[in-house]
């Protein structure tokens, strides 16, 4: 599938820059008055640095977004506001490139795994996905292999169900991998093209629910031939660098191809994406950024930085 989005510009992309700066820490317009006087002089550096921080890019990345804006402040010899500005966005804008973003389906059915931390929002994706795929004039079929509890499967059928897309579930407490094998039999029976399994919420240090995941995607590598397409890794934009731990864990254990970042709209840590490029080594696929059924967008990294820089353009 080429452009899961299909093309349209995003709403939250209109929606991003206010959200961020009204909730993060203005990023963009303390940036501008910082940049004011037109030099990047060591103290200048070390305010952008802070407020990188403070934006939760992470340490390491800010440093390393202040350290290319010196360097191009200097080779270029900027010296404008608005030219030191655009050489911050450069830095940033190169940060996020060269990552394949696209949601790849190709099986017969093709298989999403959504799997994270209790509350991250993967059922409220995988409802999210349904509606999307179904938009696009396929067939998602979708796979309740959190058996946790008993609510979790009744939620799944509450949001995807009015959508006209089927739900297989066992009863409570049976085994999550089992599930995923009858979804694919379902799947292959009904000649739907893709299922989605939402799994139950875990911590990554309960190693008893990290091996059950693990033989979910056992049973999903011997059903296709060519592992699950995409195994997405939800992560609550809210928690920040906390998760990141968590996350590097599951990422191994679900052998996870993306990332997709939930609670959007309601962090106040606009520069979270970089942090989890950088420190998973993944791109961030996904967005959500609500909790209606269309408020998941393609991750589209320019802009992403318009908005967090508070571009007057965006
Ligand atoms: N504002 C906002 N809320 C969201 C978003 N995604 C999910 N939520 C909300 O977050 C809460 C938890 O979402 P779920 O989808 O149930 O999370 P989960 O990961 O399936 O939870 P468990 O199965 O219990 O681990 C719900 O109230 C959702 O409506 C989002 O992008 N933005
Ligand atoms: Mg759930």
């Amino acid at each position: 599938m080429s452009d899961p989005g299909g093309g349209r510009r995003p709403r939250w992309w209109r929606r991003l820059p206010r959200r961020l700066d009204r909730l993060g820490s203005g990023l963009g317009h303390q940036l501008r008055a910082r940049l004011a006087h037109g030099s990047v002089d060591a103290a200048t550096l070390e305010e952008i640095f802070e407020l990188l921080v403070a934006s939760d890019c992470g340490a390491p990345m800010a440093e390393e977004l202040v350290q290319g804006l010196r360097e191009r402040a200097e080779r270029q010899r900027l010296r404008e506001p608005a030219e030191l500005l655009a050489g911050l966005r450069s830095e940033m804008e190169s940060k996020l490139a060269g990552r394949n973003r696209e949601l790849r389906l190709g099986g017969t059915p093709g298989v999403w795994l959504v799997a994270g931390v209790n509350g991250s929002g993967k059922t409220t994706t995988v409802a999210k996905l349904a509606a999307r795929i179904k938009a696009q004039g396929l067939t998602p079929l979708v796979a309740a292999a959190d058996t946790f509890r008993a609510a979790a499967q009744d939620q799944l059928r509450r949001l995807v169900e009015p959508l006209g897309v089927d739900v297989v579930g066992h009863r409570p407490g049976a085994d999550p991998a089992a599930v995923v094998y009858d979804a694919m039999e379902a799947a292959r029976a009904r000649r739907r093209d893709l299922v989605l399994v939402d799994t139950a919420g875990r911590l990554h240090t309960k190693d008893n629910l990290m091996q059950e995941l693990a033989k979910v995607r056992r049973v999903i590598a011997a059903s296709i031939p060519d592992q699950p397409e995409e195994s997405l890794l939800v992560l609550d934009a809210y928690v920040g660098a906390n998760a990141l731990a968590q996350a590097r864990a599951f990422s191994e254990v679900i052998g996870a191809t993306g990332v997709v970042l939930t609670k959007l709209d309601g962090s106040a840590r606009g520069g979270y994406v970089f942090q989890v490029e950088r420190e998973l080594d993944l791109p961030v696929k996904l967005v959500g950024t609500g909790e209606g059924s269309d408020d998941l967008d393609d991750f589209d990294p320019a802009a992403y930085v318009s908005a967090l820089l508070a571009d007057e353009a965006v």
